[in-house]
């Protein structure tokens, strides 16, 4: 598949998407949410059983939206930029296979901001992270505000978009922000062990339980169990479960079909 901002790997059934604005250290601009768009909008979660998103280069996985494209837009035009990036955004968020960022430098502003749309987080050890937009007299505007303070708690999101102060990435492992720090040569290797650990499962087990973490999120404690409970039930429906549980009693590798 060609794209303008984007190189596409699709290896069996793991998918990689690879933002490539060199010029501008992959920041985001309208051309790279239109590529994007299009092409979750063409992912088939029936095929690839996860998506791994990384930045193309060394030294930046995405370095912000593009702040050439912005400084000029009046209100509206701004609140469009914002909600456009924000739809790509939770199209990540709820796409029915897992997404990992592998981040491999410089996450700025709509950069972080596009990892923290992905289910898992992994960084180079050169990675950067911040919001650095009330620097420019803005605030985020692709969502940084609702999912910075669920992500690593009310008072660190507070004084990271405040202070817009980057950090670095052994900083971001220790206040949830990523799971795992590595080395920069092995970021794209554990992304993929990563992904086959995940692609080795059952893929509507899975898909279940993204949606069902997703839906509990700000969900109140009794409906959030009851709708576990739902989403438990229908897995009983699937040949995957069957097998899975016919395999374990019989003491042989599981074969899963996505059924
Ligand atoms: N937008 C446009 N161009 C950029 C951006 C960006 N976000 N980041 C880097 N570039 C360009 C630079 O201008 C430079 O271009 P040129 O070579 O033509 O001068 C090139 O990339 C290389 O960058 P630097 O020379 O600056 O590289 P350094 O290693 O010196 O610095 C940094 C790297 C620290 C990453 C630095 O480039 C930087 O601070 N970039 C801006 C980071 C930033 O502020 N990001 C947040 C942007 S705001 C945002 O994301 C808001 C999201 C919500 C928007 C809602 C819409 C309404």
């Amino acid at each position: 598949m060609e794209y303008t901002y984007l190189k596409i790997e699709e290896h069996e059934n793991i998918a990689v998407m690879k933002v490539s604005a060199p010029k501008t250290l992959n920041a985001l601009n309208t051309g790279v949410f239109k590529d994007m768009d299009d092409y979750l909008n063409k992912f088939d979660c029936n095929k690839f059983r996860v998506l791994i998103i990384t930045g193309d280069g060394e030294k930046a996985f995405v370095a912000g939206a593009d702040i050439s494209e912005m400084a000029n837009l009046g209100m509206l035009q701004a609140q469009t930029f914002g909600a456009r990036g924000a739809a790509v955004f939770r199209k990540i968020e709820t796409l029915h296979v897992p997404v990992i960022a592998a981040v491999n430098g410089f996450a700025l502003g709509g950069g972080c901001e596009l990892a923290m749309a992905c289910d898992i987080r992994i960084c180079s050890d050169n990675a950067k992270f911040g919001q650095p937009e009330v620097g420019l007299g803005i605030i985020p505007g692709f969502s940084g505000t609702v999912r910075l303070a669920r992500l690593v708690g009310m008072g660190m999101a507070k004084q990271l978009i405040y202070t817009g102060k980057a950090i670095r990435a052994n900083e971001a492992l220790q206040i949830g922000l990523v799971n795992e720090v590595v080395p920069q040569t092995e970021l794209m290797n554990r992304a993929f062990e990563i992904a086959n650990q995940i692609a080795a499962n059952a893929p509507l087990a899975v898909k279940a339980a993204k949606l069902t973490i997703n839906d509990e999120w700000d969900m109140d404690v009794d409906r959030a169990i009851e709708n576990e409970s739902v989403f438990f039930g229908r897995c009983f429906l699937t040949e995957d479960q069957k097998e899975g549980m016919a395999a374990f009693l019989e003491k042989r590798k599981p074969t899963y079909k996505g059924k």
